[in-house]
């Protein structure tokens, strides 16, 4: 069914304890952690608990918990004290856009001045 847990998925093995990381900031339906890769001084990814494969299908299928995933990636930037300079939500879509976890996740960077536009 649409949002459940996929076994080969590693951002829901995240979710369910059962991958290690380093979480920031939990709610119902959101988990942030930091990137295990970071590309930023703060980069940190904000993934709903539900499985779904981008941002879009998320926002179809579950448009409050989107929404949530977006206000979590606002409380990231203050906390962070990246909010002040400025930081960005990013959702990479498709594997030619960088996206190589297919569980929705905002990168939210920020910490460093950021090129616009993004390679
Ligand atoms: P994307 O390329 O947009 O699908 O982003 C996936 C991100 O996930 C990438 O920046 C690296 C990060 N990542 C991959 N594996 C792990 C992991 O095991 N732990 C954490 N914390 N981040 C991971």
């Amino acid at each position: 069914m649409a949002g459940e847990a996929q076994a080969d998925c590693l951002f829901c093995k995240i979710v369910a304890g059962e991958v290690p990381a380093t979480v920031v900031r939990e709610t119902a339906t959101t988990v942030a952690f930091r990137d295990i890769n970071p590309q930023a001084p703060s980069h940190v990814l904000v993934i709903p608990k539900a499985h779904y494969p981008d941002a879009a299908s998320l926002a179809a299928a579950e448009p409050v918990i989107a929404a949530d995933v977006l206000r979590e990636a606002g409380e990231i930037a203050q906390e962070d004290k990246v909010d002040g300079t400025g930081y960005r939500i990013v959702f990479n879509t498709g594997a030619g856009a960088g996206q190589t976890v297919f569980h929705a996740h905002a990168h939210v960077l920020g910490g460093r001045g950021l090129n616009w536009p993004p390679g």
